[in-house]
């Protein structure tokens, strides 16, 4: 598999890793949405561990209100940090 091929079924394994975790398989309750960004994205995002910080990100994330994040908006996540990412190392 090339790298985007990996970095894709990573990306794949790693929402289901939290999803299947309680109610439905699909998407991320806002519980499984703080054990993936703690677990994961940590250092990253650092204070994601407050509470009013992982209700903030949820919200944002959950762009059709259906007070779950599925597998798109989790994506957009992603995609937005990878951006940020990028940009840093672009400037420095
Ligand atoms: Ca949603």
């Amino acid at each position: 598999m090339s790298g985007i091929q990996q970095a894709m079924s990573l990306l794949i394994a790693s929402f289901h890793k939290y999803s299947g975790k309680e109610g439905d398989k699909l998407t991320l309750s806002k519980v499984e949405l703080k054990e993936l960004l703690q677990a994961e994205l940590g250092e990253m995002l650092g204070k994601a561990s407050d509470k009013s910080a992982v209700d903030r990100i949820f919200k944002d994330l959950d762009s059709n209100k259906d007070n779950t994040v599925d597998f798109k908006e989790y994506v957009t996540l992603v995609s937005c940090l990878t951006v940020m990412c990028n940009d840093f190392f672009v400037k420095k």
